[in-house]
């Protein structure tokens, strides 16, 4: 048993000791879960419904509509588009809003770290870099603010696309004009008697999809470089084992950086580490959970306490004075776990209030004084914890972040050659196989975070460089995949002769699930590098988010698979009792745009699939195939 699943598996123990069960508990007390629903043959988005369809093909075929199976799980996964695109959209517009504050003086709390990051964003929006860095953040936050609006003009990052990925999207008429039109144009096709034609729903979605991936997510990362500053590859701890003690522990989870970095700074406050100090503690704590722990892992280095899956464990070691939620990922089920303990929930986004939970709203407007005020709330709690209820992990690990589109690949040939050309010239002698992107959930359907780890492992041995995002880096960070000297242990030997001459890990953590939009610029520019084809339907590179869960990853998936790439789900999207879709999803759309999904829950078996897209894609371009036969590796 994994470190991991057994530290898990203790927690849970105490947890059951209060009488409360965990999510995976719940999960169990969901099977089995409705197979209508796993199929997407059920419809409930009118009142003639709902109605399902009968997969056995005896009793009914159409809803009362007279919508079909490949209709109504068209129009069900579209919905699920819409509502990720949507997630990490309006993430996006609130950053951007921020650095619109910072320019403005609205906000005191924020300012501009990365004039540099703003300069260039400020010429590819055609203003004159040379003005002052607030007027420069204001003119380029308004520009990023019309991007949502736009009604009849391209999204502007989609410019940053290969050309013959835009070429493909004119084509099937699926270019995003504006990031919230698509968003709403799909959920109006999804309505009863719009649009019935499965295919035609599906590029809805995949227009969707694409103002996610090439505009919201893309506007989160590049306004949060500008604001918190463009990540550099920093080294930093992983695991329920970064909780403290001897501290005031305060856990930071959700998604939006604008509160956790700001806790980050308020944490730091002489006046409260004092008032700790008073409250018999040796200092201020902070762990992250979920995406927000990346961001602040990658500008400021703050430790991850664990992914998805380790929320309510954290509570359960008896130890967190203070959980502090925004949005997205976080479960309702909080509340019972903290009811047990003396942990401290506290909400703090207008959009995500939890029944049972604490509510202190936050504003950029006063964001270090409100801050302050959950940083004490904490403080406040520390003496409330009861010691002989407290069991904190060992387990911690080193990780290095910081890994971004513009810094990572241009360290493969050193300070001085900063180019995407060593990146392209050790796929093109076989030295890398490829490139994988895993990224994506934890979910207890899976083996919670390992399926990413074995995936992960496999392909490090075949010479394919990993790059990695969201819960799934934390999930290979905690076993350690994420230090340079993992190339040691696990890469292949062409992988492994790059990492340590670059001095880089064989894992690359990118960042959050914002950030995937990194992995399409680093696509891109591996284009334009040259000698790769022209386009990212041609380059030997796959994804996967095995362990999906979430809305959002069925939007990040859908962005790949339209921009090109093939993508792993290990759980199938809940298409497959419909024969066409199911055949449009996994196979037809490669011929239309390069990209599919694949259904494959073993992870070996995933990885394989992912190696023998790379070697098929290696042989179309007429490169070597790679250079050193996989590495074996004995089971640790
Ligand atoms: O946005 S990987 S469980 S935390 S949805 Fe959620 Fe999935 Fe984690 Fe980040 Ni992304």
């Amino acid at each position: 048993m994994a470190q991991d699943t057994k530290q898990a598996q203790s927690l849970r123990d105490i947890a059951k000791a209060s009488g409360v069960d965990m999510i995976w508990e719940r999960y169990e007390g969901q099977t089995p879960q409705c197979g209508f629903g796993q199929l997407g043959l059920c419809c409930k988005n009118c009142n003639l419904g709902p109605c399902r369809i009968d997969p056995f093909g005896e009793g009914a075929q159409v809803g009362v509509c007279g919508a079909d199976a490949d209709t109504i799980s068209a129009r069900n996964l579209a919905r699920h588009v819409c509502a990720g695109s949507a997630c990490h959209s309006d993430h996006g517009r609130e950053i951007a809003h921020t650095l619109l504050f910072a320019g403005t003086g609205a906000a005191p709390s924020y300012e501009v770290r990365s004039p540099h990051k703003l300069r260039i964003l400020a010429e590819e929006y055609g203003i004159d870099p040379g003005k002052e860095i607030k007027e420069l953040a204001r003119l380029v936050a308004q520009k990023m603010l019309d991007e949502f609006g736009k009604q009849f003009e391209d999204i502007s990052f989609i410019k940053r696309a290969p050309k013959k990925q835009q070429d493909i999207w004119k084509k099937l008429n699926i270019t995003p004009c504006g990031i919230d039109r698509p968003i709403v144009e799909t959920m109006a096709r999804t309505n009863i008697g719009v649009d019935n034609d499965y295919k035609n729903i599906i590029f809805g979605a995949m227009k969707a999809a694409l103002a996610d991936g090439w505009g919201g997510s893309m506007i989160a990362t590049e306004a949060t470089d500008i604001l918190f500053g463009s990540p550099k590859a920093i080294r930093a701890t992983v695991n329920l084992g970064v909780l403290k003690e001897d501290e005031v522990n305060i856990i930071i989870h959700g998604h939006v950086p604008l509160l956790s970095d700001v806790i980050v700074t308020a944490s730091q406050d002489p006046e409260l580490i004092k008032l700790a100090k008073e409250k018999g503690a040796k200092g201020i704590a902070l762990g992250g959970i979920c995406c927000t722990a990346n961001e602040i892992l990658m500008r400021r280095g703050i430790p991850v306490a664990g992914n998805f899956l380790q929320q309510e464990l954290a509570i359960a070691t008896g130890a967190v004075d203070a959980m502090v939620v925004d949005l997205q990922c976080v479960l309702p089920a909080l509340t019972k776990i903290a009811s047990c303990f003396h942990t401290k929930l506290i909400s703090t986004h207008p959009k995500a209030k939890f029944p049972g939970m604490r509510h202190i709203e936050f504003r950029e407007e006063e964001a270090l004084d409100i801050a302050k005020e959950i940083v004490k709330v904490a403080i406040d709690n520390y003496p409330n914890r009861d010691r002989s209820r407290v069991n904190i992990p060992k387990e911690s690990m080193d990780l290095v972040a910081g890994f971004t589109a513009e810094n990572v690949f241009s360290y493969l040939g050193g300070k001085y050659r900063a180019t995407y050309r060593p990146l392209n010239d050790a796929i093109i002698s076989g030295r890398l196989r490829g490139v994988a992107g895993i990224v994506g959930c934890d979910n207890p359907k899976m083996e919670s975070g390992m399926a990413h780890i074995k995936l992960v492992k496999e392909l490090l041995r075949h010479d394919v460089l990993v790059v990695q995002t969201g819960c799934a880096a934390i999930a290979c960070a905690k076993e350690g995949l994420l230090v340079p000297e993992a190339a040691n242990k696990y890469a292949g030997m062409g992988l492994r002769e790059i990492c340590e001459t670059v001095g880089i890990p064989p894992v690359l953590h990118l960042g959050s699930c914002v950030d995937n939009s990194r992995i399409l610029i680093a696509c891109s520019n591996m284009v334009k590098e040259g000698g790769l084809g022209a386009g990212i339907d041609e380059l030997p590179v796959a994804g996967a988010a095995i362990e999906w869960m979430s809305e959002k990853a069925v939007a990040i998936g859908l962005y790949f698979v339209a921009s090109g790439v093939p993508v792993v789900f290990g759980t199938p999207l809940p298409v497959t009792g419909a024969p066409n879709t199911t055949r449009f999803l996994t196979s037809e759309l490669e011929g239309i745009c390069g990209g599919r999904w694949i259904f494959e829950p073993d992870p070996i078996k995933s990885a394989h699939i992912m190696i023998r897209h790379m070697d098929k894609k290696r042989n179309a371009l007429g490169i070597k195939p790679a250079m050193y036969k996989a590495r074996t590796i004995e089971a640790d």
